[in-house]
């Protein structure tokens, strides 16, 4: 039976709707995520079944307005979500931030009524899934150089180009498609799957992630019609936004992943036995378990934190590119201490630990690689952007 730890008593920081939310999705990650998870990332195989009870759990859009199909919940409730997803398989958590923070978030904070009333519930409910076209075969990091383009055709546009590693790519029914125009400019255009010229093959042989579905997405002279531009944002400034929510979501899901880890490890080291004792009474094991718990505890508060200053509007892009780092990195080390408590058990399918550090090595970077948030953070405290 999982237990979660707060050493610092985080939870009494929770409002009574944010641990209702997260029991239901805790409940539903032990129901439905635990007993299959395992299968499928052997198989590398997402588990599509999943979406609709995603959508009817209110794993998509949170914080986005009932009105389109949200729940209307801060951002802690989002980050409580995250977690406890994470804590089934960083997979789940990647649909449903892509979901959520980079196909609902941009179109409902710049698309219009429209493009919101057409688009968000079906989103919302798990009718539709949604990719997030930014990253290029030769642009990662720097996604300003995009070759991705499209031109003004009159009475639509015609859209050239490609985009590399998209979650959720080869389901998607819609992908939010960030191009420049003619002017050189970035912009976000809906693509609906069934355009001319459209295809997302599946990127196979990942050792990480393998429960998620990656692909590319391909653009060979798709037109796409002019009402499916989102009106209200230009330039990079757009896509970054969305990622400063999907960042964030990241900063709570991976304690998902290492609170798992922990707990694993700390039951096996009180049940297994070497040396005529459990190898808990050792000292050395001891010291890892001893700085797991406070480093998710550092997790923890950071998150929250951060939380409460976007639910203020008050969230920097650079408190943001801390949280993500920061928690990352101290998850994937969890994971990697908690795999030596389990000898060779930690290598196996049995356990999740091997799991979640294999997911953990994408996680670190994606959404901005661990280098490219300490350069976040070193511009924000010097003012010189060394990328
Ligand atoms: P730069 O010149 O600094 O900025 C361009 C414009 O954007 C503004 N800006 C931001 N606005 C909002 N939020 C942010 N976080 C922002 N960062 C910058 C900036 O003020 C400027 O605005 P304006 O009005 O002056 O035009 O841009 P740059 O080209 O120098 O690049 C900056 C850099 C390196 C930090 C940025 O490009 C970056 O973050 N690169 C990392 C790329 C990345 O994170 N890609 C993620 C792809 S999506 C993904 O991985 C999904 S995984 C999903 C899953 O499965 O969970
Ligand atoms: P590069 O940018 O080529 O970087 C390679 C190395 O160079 C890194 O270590 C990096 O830190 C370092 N580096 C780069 N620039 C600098 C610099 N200026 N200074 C110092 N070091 C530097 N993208 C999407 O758009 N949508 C998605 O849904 C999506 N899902 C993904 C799912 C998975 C499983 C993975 C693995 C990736 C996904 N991505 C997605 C892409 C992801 O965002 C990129 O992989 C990431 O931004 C890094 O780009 P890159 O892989 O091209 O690495």
């Amino acid at each position: 039976m999982y237990h979660p730890p707060d050493y610092y008593l985080v939870d009494e920081l929770l409002s009574d709707e944010h641990k209702l939310i997260r029991k239901a999705v805790r409940d539903w990650v032990d129901k439905s995520v635990t007993p299959i998870i395992d299968d499928y990332a052997q198989r590398h195989a997402f588990p599509k079944h999943l979406i609709r009870e995603m959508g009817e759990i209110g794993a998509f859009g949170p914080y986005i307005p009932e009105k389109y199909g949200g729940a209307g919940m801060d951002q802690v409730a989002y980050g409580v979500i995250m977690t406890e997803l994470e804590r089934g398989d960083s997979a789940i958590r990647s649909a449903a931030s892509v979901q959520t923070s980079l196909v609902m978030y941009p179109i409902y904070a710049f698309g219009n009524e429209e493009q919101r009333m057409k688009y968000l519930p079906k989103l919302a409910s798990g009718e539709w899934v949604g990719a997030f076209g930014l990253t290029e075969p030769n642009h990662g990091s720097d996604p300003g150089s995009m070759l991705t383009h499209f031109e003004d055709k009159g009475d639509h546009y015609l859209l050239n180009g490609s985009k590399m590693w998209i979650t959720n790519a080869p389901i998607c029914d819609v992908a939010v498609v960030w191009a420049k125009d003619e002017s050189g400019k970035v912009r976000g255009l809906i693509v609906d799957r069934e355009s001319e010229g459209f295809t997302a093959p599946e990127t196979m042989k990942k050792w990480s992630l393998r429960a998620s579905a990656t692909g590319e997405l391909v653009f060979d002279n798709v037109k796409v019609s002019k009402e499916n531009l989102l009106p209200n944002v230009k330039g990079l400034k757009g896509p970054l936004m969305c990622l400063n929510s999907a960042r964030y979501g990241i900063a709570w899901g991976v304690m998902g992943a290492a609170m798992d880890c922990y707990d694993t490890a700390l039951r096996y080291s009180l049940e297994r036995k070497q040396f005529g004792k459990p190898i808990a009474s050792f000292q050395l094991q001891q010291k890892k378990l001893a700085e797991m718990v406070t480093e998710i505890t550092k997790m923890q508060l950071l998150a929250w934190r951060v939380g409460m200053l976007r639910n203020d509007d008050r969230a920097t892009p650079a408190q943001i590119s801390m949280a993500k780092r920061n928690n990352v990195e101290t998850a994937l080390k969890i994971a990697r201490e908690s795999r030596q408590i389990l000898g060779a058990m930690g290598i196996s399918g049995d356990f999740p630990i091997m799991r979640h550090m294999m997911n953990l090595e994408s996680v670190i970077t994606y959404e901005g690689t661990h280098d490219i948030h300490l350069l976040i953070t070193g511009m924000d405290v010097t003012g010189i952007a060394a990328f």
